[in-house]
């Protein structure tokens, strides 16, 4: 799987956090999320998790290609040991988003996006001046804000081409999302205090396989929510992409730390992950692993 998305997104805190609970998920299989070479181990625990789990702080921008080709060309490779029958590995690619909202003349380090079989492509709800703009005075400010995920979308496509891999469109950050139902908004409250609504439960570490009935009803209110967010561009795009090929999409929501971050460090109640595993069950179970 690969990573997407533009600056600030969400995308490497994602990483870290989807590893632990893919080894805790596992662990009713049971089997466990080991590191499958020494790059890996050292890139993960150096990149991600100490960052995050032993600094509690959070993590700098991937570097671009151009500065930083040496960890961005090693991918992370984990072994999920035997699932099904068969011995099966996670390959994880992370990207700059300052790459995808500016592509490099020469884009072939970019040539894996064309060959995973999903790519995570993330969409940051605080990025829509509305959304900031309503919860400012209940979560504190961020401090990088990414370009535009219409732009994005777009290079994307154009460097997957005519290949097909499936595309998981992940609402990130959606503990901010929650916060709405706090806000002097009657439409909003509303929305997101709805107790039916899955994008308000998290039903992802339960089970061991990806729970389909569950996925499309979150993947409608994730459609309509996008609308609401003014990302009706987005919407359109991915039903009616400009290569007339169809696009194997569905909508996901996350949220890796579950509670804004003050400046940078998480919050002292500790990191509680949202929805985390969600996309990559359903790519899981597209593949036969799970
Ligand atoms: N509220 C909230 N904020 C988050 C969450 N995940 C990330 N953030 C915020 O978003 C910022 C960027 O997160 P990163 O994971 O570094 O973003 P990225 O997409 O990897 O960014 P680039 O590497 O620059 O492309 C963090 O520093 C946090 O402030 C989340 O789950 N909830
Ligand atoms: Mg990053």
């Amino acid at each position: 799987m690969a990573m997407n998305g533009a600056r600030a997104t969400g995308k490497s805190l994602f990483i870290a956090v989807l590893i632990k609970q893919l080894d805790e998920l596992l662990a009713k299989v049971p089997t466990t999320v080991t590191a499958a070479d020494a790059s890996t181990h050292e890139t993960y625990s150096r990149v991600y998790e100490k960052p995050l789990f032993e600094s509690r702080g959070l993590m700098a921008p991937t570097g671009i290609f151009k500065t930083d080709a040496a960890y961005q060309s090693q991918p992370l490779i984990f072994s999920l040991g035997n699932l099904k029958g068969r011995l099966r590995y996670l390959v994880i690619r992370d990207v700059a988003g300052e790459d995808m909202e500016n592509l490099p003349v020469d884009t072939r380090p970019l040539a894996f996006l064309a060959h995973a079989d999903a790519v995570f492509f993330m969409f940051d709800p605080l990025a829509v001046p509305e959304i900031s703009a309503r919860v400012q005075d209940l979560i504190p400010g961020q401090l990088t804000l990414g370009g535009s995920p219409d732009t994005v979308l777009t290079n994307l496509l154009r460097i997957v081409g005519n290949s097909n891999p499936r595309l998981a469109v992940i609402l990130s950050k959606f503990d901010a999302m929650h916060e709405l139902r706090n806000v002097d908004d009657v439409q909003w409250q509303s929305i997101m205090s709805n107790s039916g609504a899955a994008f308000l439960r998290d039903p992802s570490m339960e089970t061991a396989y990806y729970q389909e009935d569950d996925g499309r009803l979150l993947h409608h209110e994730v459609h309509s929510l996008l609308h609401k967010l003014g990302a009706s561009k987005l919407v359109r795009t991915l039903e009616n992409p400009v290569r007339g090929q169809p696009i194997d999409y569905r909508y996901f929501v996350v949220s890796a730390l579950g509670e804004s971050p003050s400046g940078e460090v998480v919050s002292a109640r500790g990191i509680a992950p949202f929805r985390c595993l969600d996309p990559l069950k359903w790519v899981l179970s597209s593949t036969g692993a799970i």
